[in-house]
């Protein structure tokens, strides 16, 4: 199959509050909205960047450039049998994941259309819900912390992410644990911390966390293998694990116990599904990450999240705990089993908003065959 036709499109959409973490904080979403026709098909997805490259090493204008200067065209030029053809198509440019993955994820739900099935299905989903917690950011004091939390867990949130940096971590986790003894509880370091921090970072053990998320470098493997020997809190790799070779030396280095898989961050979901299943066979569960996707992405990361490996609640909150206004016209909202219902329908399910999404487009670019 041939694409006639890629759009895209920056956006900026405000987050109901600025998200905080050990290294960045935003004010909202910088998404690339990209939609593709190919056979009489429309389809859509979208590449979460954000403004800056202080998650990964790509921001909203690399992401832009590379797509624009490379990856569309090699999508324009390639002959494609399925979904699974698009990243060996995008082989040549190294790295720029996620640039690569807003086209991917687009050819997924294309071909997921055109096969008449939902996009879940196609990837091999095996469940109708999946459980989903929040990632709370950095808060300004503890009193405030608690009532954030409080008021996600009122909503029927069951499990809490928090995000921690130095001075920000074993305090604000012991006031949660002590005033929620049974809550599913993690944390996530973004990268903060160093091998040095180890004895720091062992404090956190009597909390009964379910996992601390990648402390170290953003690059980092061996280390992340040393410090797993000195926690009792198993420790989960994000940034880390950027393909499946990378997931395989972590699991073979004994790096990590569990993974975060974030079809972004690895460029699509073919590779992601690769990791899910390496993993699986491996006996690492997985959980599904989340980068404050607008409606799009969500309903792509909710699809991917039914796979069976995916055991523990991904950080994929339903929509309004992001933004005000979303750009789909038919948000997830929360189960009371705290779950997010899978979309059925054909594709991923979302149904964009195209008046609100013209709104808030900053920069709209067509190609063509
Ligand atoms: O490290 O998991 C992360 C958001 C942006 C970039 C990195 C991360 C996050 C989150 C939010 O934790 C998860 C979400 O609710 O989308
Ligand atoms: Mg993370």
């Amino acid at each position: 199959m041939r694409v006639d036709r890629v759009e895209l499109r920056r956006i900026f959409l405000p987050y109901v509050a600025p998200f905080i973490t050990s290294g960045w904080r935003e004010e909202g979403s910088h998404a690339i909205i990209v939609r593709i026709e190919a056979d009489g098909i429309v389809a859509w997805g979208e590449a979460p960047v954000g403004a800056n490259p202080f998650y990964n090493e790509e921001n909203c204008k690399t992401a832009w450039v590379i797509q624009q200067d490379y990856l569309v065209p090699m999508l324009l030029e390639a002959d494609l049998n399925g979904p699974e053809d698009v990243t060996p198509a995008f082989k040549r440019v190294r790295g720029n994941r996620m640039a690569k993955c807003g086209l991917e994820f687009t050819m997924w739900d294309l071909f997921a259309r055109r096969a008449g099935r939902s996009l879940a299905d196609y990837l091999g989903g095996t469940r109708a819900r999946v459980p989903v917690g929040v990632s709370v950011g950095i808060q300004k004091d503890i009193p405030t912390l608690l009532k954030v939390v409080e008021d996600y867990l009122s909503e029927g949130y069951s499990r809490i992410k928090l995000k921690i940096k130095p001075g920000w971590d074993v305090e604000p986790t012991r006031a949660v644990r002590e005033r929620w003894p049974d809550l599913m509880l993690q944390v996530d370091a973004n990268s903060i911390y160093e091998l040095a921090d180890a004895a720091h970072l062992a404090e956190l053990d009597p909390f009964n966390l379910l996992l601390i998320e990648q402390p170290l470098a953003h690059d980092d493997i061996f280390d992340h293998a040393r410090l797993k020997t000195q926690l009792r809190t198993p420790l989960c790799l994000d940034e880390s694990i950027v393909s499946p070779d990378h997931a395989r030396w972590a699991i073979d280095l004994h790096a990590c116990d569990i993974i975060n898989i974030k079809p972004s961050r690895i460029g699509g979901l073919a590779d992601a599904k690769r990791i899910h299943d390496l993993a699986q066979a491996a006996g690492i569960p997985v959980w599904h990450g989340g980068m404050l996707e607008t409606g799009i992405g969500r309903a792509i990361n909710v699809a991917l999240a039914s796979l069976p490996n995916f055991s523990l609640p991904g950080d994929i909150s339903a929509n309004d705990r992001y933004f005000q206004r979303d750009i789909v016209a038919n948000p997830f909202t929360l189960n009371p089993d705290s779950t997010l219902t899978v979309p059925q329908g054909i594709g991923h399910g979302a149904v964009v908003d195209e008046a609100f999404l013209d709104e808030v487009t900053v920069e709209r670019w067509v190609a063509e065959r």
